[in-house]
């Protein structure tokens, strides 16, 4: 149908399906969905209003919205543990603006990880709302070993006195201790809020420690390692429920979008299952062989490897910006992001590092013989950045590779 009403979207959307099959995705925040969660995405429920929470909406014909969202909520506090669960979110952005919001007054402190140092815009980065509304203070890792220093954090917290604590990132390559943030939070008399988007995939698979008993307040995004739609949630305990919601809608939102809420509803049945802890099981096993290859190939990895789903690389070495590499390894058919590494001294547009992770090649079935080639392809392609005939072969090996897997949700 797509195709007789509008030729031109269908035809772009076929090509990103053609680029998304024939390529090794590597971007960490990335995945691919099921069939069953592409089913709910694209379903009617996009055709429905529904502002408020079940039973109490603003519109009415909400008997089956109600349901759905019941069951989403139901899932996730059965996965994660929680009490309270707001699957209203449209994504991490808003979820951590709905955080603060429900638990510090506008114009308070917030203490997040630096952007540069592998946090998030929202954890009070100085171009992010959460910066303007809110009065930020940034923590950075460690200059020597680029790991969390729980310590420094501590001491910073000590003479800032922030109202909440973010513990959380996009390109932290190590497990973090949310017991440790925990116990700085307490000190300092703050809240203690885990933003776990990157992680929440091997959170609920169990190997990674839940921020569930330590954090007053959890946010996550549902597209990453958790593998559904692109949403979010937002976990509490009883206590903060009321303001959660409250900051959510009406706080931040309108409608929710009711085809991501069912969408997530299946992706939390789908993480529910055995076969999503072998997943999670193997997304770290492959960062960690993806890891190990890059090193023995000479590749300075920051903090010199990983215990998640992602790998910084600092390009210094090899003489190449990360931008550069990320160039040309997508011309090569493998896509990444530029990505700056701590205490970086080039520009976040043209940074010195790339980030890579593996919880997309991993839904494919990729394992370790796998990552064997793709380190030995990322080698390649360094030292061959501006070799176009080069990286068309490796473009073509890449494509080769894809071809032996089925892609979840497209084919
Ligand atoms: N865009 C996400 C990531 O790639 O980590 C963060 O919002």
């Amino acid at each position: 149908m797509l195709k007789k009403v509008d030729s031109k979207i269908y035809s772009l959307i076929q090509k990103e399906k053609e680029r998304q099959k024939e390529s090794v995705r590597l971007i960490p925040s990335e995945n691919y969905v099921s069939k069953a969660v592409l089913e709910a995405t694209g379903s009617v429920l996009t055709n429905k209003y529904s502002e408020g929470y079940s039973k109490k909406r603003y519109y009415e014909g909400q008997e089956f919205i109600d349901s759905i969202e019941e069951v989403a909520i139901a899932r996730a506090k059965k996965l994660f543990k929680v009490d309270h669960v707001n699957v209203q979110p449209y994504s991490g952005s808003p979820a951590n603006l709905a955080a603060y919001l429900a638990l510090v007054p506008v114009g308070e402190k917030i203490m997040g990880m630096s952007l540069p140092h592998g946090g998030h815009l929202t954890h009070g980065w100085k171009v992010s709302a959460s910066a303007k509304f809110w009065k930020p203070v940034q923590y950075v890792v460690d200059k020597k070993t680029n790991l969390l220093d729980y310590d420094a954090i501590y001491r910073l917290a000590k003479k800032e006195k922030p109202r909440i604590i973010v513990a959380g990132a996009t390109a932290y390559p190590r497990k973090i201790d949310f017991k440790k943030f925990k116990e700085v939070a307490d000190k300092v008399g703050a809240y203690f809020m885990a933003d776990m988007a990157h992680i929440a995939g091997l959170v609920a698979g169990g190997v990674h420690q839940s921020p569930v008993s330590y954090a007053d307040i959890i946010t996550t995004t549902t597209h990453k390692s958790l593998r559904g739609p692109r949403g979010a949630m937002i976990l509490c305990n009883k206590k903060y429920a009321k303001a959660v919601d409250r900051a959510v809608f009406p706080g931040l939102q309108g409608g929710p979008h009711n085809n991501t809420t069912a969408a997530i509803a299946v992706a939390l049945k789908e993480a529910s299952g055995v076969g999503f802890k072998k997943y999670a099981k193997q997304v770290v096993e492959n960062a960690r062989i993806l890891a190990k290859e890059l090193l023995g190939y000479g590749f300075n990895l920051v903090t010199g490897g990983t215990d998640n789903h992602l790998i910084l690389i600092d390009m210094t070495n090899k003489s190449l910006s990360g931008k550069q590499m990320a160039m040309a390894l997508a011309r090569a058919g493998i896509y990444c992001n530029a990505n700056t590494v701590p205490y970086d001294k080039r520009s976040p547009f043209d940074p010195s590092g790339i980030r890579i992770g593996t919880p997309a090649v991993t839904t494919l079935g990729m394992k370790e013989k796998e990552m064997g080639l793709i380190a030995g392809w990322i080698k390649r392609v360094s030292e061959n950045v501006d070799n176009k005939n080069e990286l068309e072969k490796i473009h073509k090996k890449v494509k080769g590779l894809c071809s032996d897997f089925k892609i979840t949700g497209i084919n």
